[in-house]
């Protein structure tokens, strides 16, 4: 007997221990997946452009190669606007958020969507992991088109939350508030099928992922928090091993699975950090709290953290909840 269970079935299941659900957190769930099966396909071919034609010309069709990160955006938004679920749209790639008229609905769409469609993209010509992040969140309005005001809401406000990672094969991991689970896309029958499910982290781990070169513009209490993890000391399970890939998505995927702490801090360059709030933070916080782990900015709940505009930034701690609670103590020890 096959005991393949596919990403749509396991939405479906989850929405049916909720009695008032309506259906349309599952469907706007599915044209998510559905869109980065998608995106998946294009980020396969991205090592084929220089053969097939660099971005801004034009492909066999006539059509303009556009570059991945503008495609996967474009891909994500006509999905969700066709699903008719979403009022508004707020991506890392737009200026504001977009918001959905009557065009495409009836004004029964209730959610608002948040997400960085193509994260990491620097790494893309690497061949290196890259990742889609999105965030959910009901929307505080009654009707018509959202506003700022359904965009700009707490962490903890999310109704469900996840990424993609486009790596050695392509997984989505998604949190609906009952528990983190991860599916793997087959390729031969297009279907993301479940791999990971009710995924936890580590309460410790022994490993952090940092950006290390920014060593010297970090403060006092970030400089001695790494300097101890990379001391030895068996009682404690020191030294660390250090993992950074540099992709936020593949960072956080590993830490997930194996146990670790990644951390953008906030430096002399980047005040706030470097990480957004609503479209990378948020959502990972979201994930990393269901699987039993912490997020904070190195002090306070990022889940808590008052939005005051969109493409805010934060610091992040995530990852195993002691490693981000010792990581809280020493910023909070050295001022
Ligand atoms: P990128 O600049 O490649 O888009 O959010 C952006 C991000 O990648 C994250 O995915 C990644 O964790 C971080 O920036 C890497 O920043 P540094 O190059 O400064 O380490």
């Amino acid at each position: 007997m096959y005991r393949l269970k596919t990403i749509y079935r396991h939405i479906i299941e989850e929405e049916r221990l909720i009695p008032e659900a309506t259906g349309q957190l599952s469907d706007l769930l599915t044209d998510i997946a559905l869109a980065c099966k998608i995106i998946s396909l294009e980020v396969n071919r991205a090592g084929l452009v220089d053969i097939l034609g660099l971005t801004g010309d034009e492909n066999v069709q006539g059509e303009e190669v556009k570059k991945l990160d503008v495609y996967a955006n474009d891909v994500l938004k006509s999905f969700m606007r066709m699903g008719g679920h979403a009022c508004a749209l707020c991506s890392e790639e737009e200026e504001t958020f977009v918001p959905i008229d009557e065009v495409y609905s009836d004004y029964s769409h209730k959610y608002i969507v948040h997400f960085d469609p193509l994260d990491g993209s620097s790494n893309i010509d690497a061949n290196i992991s890259i990742g889609t992040i999105f965030s959910i969140y009901k929307r505080v309005s009654k009707r018509g088109p959202g506003t700022m005001e359904d965009c700009l809401q707490l962490g903890v406000k999310q109704v469900a939350a996840g990424y993609v990672v486009y790596g050695s094969s392509t997984i989505m991991v998604y949190t609906a508030g009952n528990g983190v689970h991860g599916f793997t896309l087959d390729p031969t029958i297009g279907e993301f099928l479940i791999s990971h499910e009710n995924m936890k982290i580590s309460k410790k781990s022994r490993t952090y992922s940092v950006n290390e070169g920014n060593y010297s513009k970090w403060s006092k209490g970030m400089q001695k928090f790494i300097d101890h993890l990379k001391e030895a000391d068996k009682d404690t399970g020191r030294p660390y091993s250090s993992r950074y890939v540099g992709s936020l998505v593949a960072d956080f995927h590993r830490n997930l699975l194996y146990g670790g702490i990644f951390i953008y801090p906030a430096d002399t360059k980047n005040k706030n950090g470097k990480l957004r709030l609503m479209y990378e933070a948020n959502p990972l916080a979201m994930i990393i709290e269901q699987a039993g782990g912490r997020a904070s900015d190195g002090k306070n709940r990022i889940l808590e953290i008052v939005p005051q505009s969109l493409h805010q930034r934060t610091p992040l701690f995530i990852g195993s909840e002691e490693d981000v609670l010792l990581a809280e103590r020493f910023l909070k020890e050295n001022g």
